[in-house]
């Protein structure tokens, strides 16, 4: 993870303006729109319009097979959103926790790292593909058996983990860069 991450600098983002700075309410909306859509979470590009009212399909759509996860999308748009590092985590955490037991599994949490992250690194324009090794390496190191994380668990590996530290200071510079370019 801190392999890429360290060759990551300040960038405008690619998406819209409309989908950064969504509030945690939206994206929630958002999520249940996609729901109600498709269980599946593969989206198609009328999908991704009708759900997000915007054409930013191609930016996920780094393969172009005509197909993108909206866990995907909605991983990325979080940590662009207007909310605390906090709540943001929290949103993540119950997009993950697929049957609902307010835990997640350390698959479950090596999966969200990598979805994450691809998400991050697609919007910000890095759209070599991600070694799935190290973000789940970085858990890996964190969690050392295949524990159930609670969220306060999930808390305390971010507040500890230079690389989510890094991931979350460039995206924030990437959100402050745009702001101070169109002022
Ligand atoms: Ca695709």
């Amino acid at each position: 993870m801190g392999g890429v991450l360290n060759n990551m600098t300040y960038q405008k983002p690619l998406i819209s303006p409309a989908l950064q700075r969504l509030s945690i309410p939206k994206l929630r909306e958002l999520h249940t729109k996609m729901i109600n859509l498709s269980m599946s979470f593969a989206m198609t590009y009328e999908e991704f319009k009708e759900i997000f009212n915007e054409s930013d399909f191609n930016v996920w759509d780094t393969d172009s097979n005509g197909v993108i996860e909206g866990l995907e999308v909605l991983a990325g748009l979080v940590l662009f959103a207007d909310a605390c590092p906090d709540d943001k985590v929290q949103f993540l955490f119950n997009l993950f926790d697929f049957n609902r037991e307010d835990a997640i599994s350390r698959t479950d949490l090596q999966l969200l790292a990598y979805v994450t992250l691809t998400s991050v690194c697609k919007i910000l324009g890095y759209s070599r593909d991600i070694n799935i090794q190290e973000p789940s390496q970085t858990v890996a190191n964190y969690f050392h058996s295949n524990v159930k994380i609670n969220f306060s668990a999930l808390l305390e590996f971010c507040l500890h983990s230079q690389q989510v530290t890094q991931l979350l200071t460039v995206v924030n510079s990437s959100i402050n860069n745009r702001s101070q370019s169109h002022s």
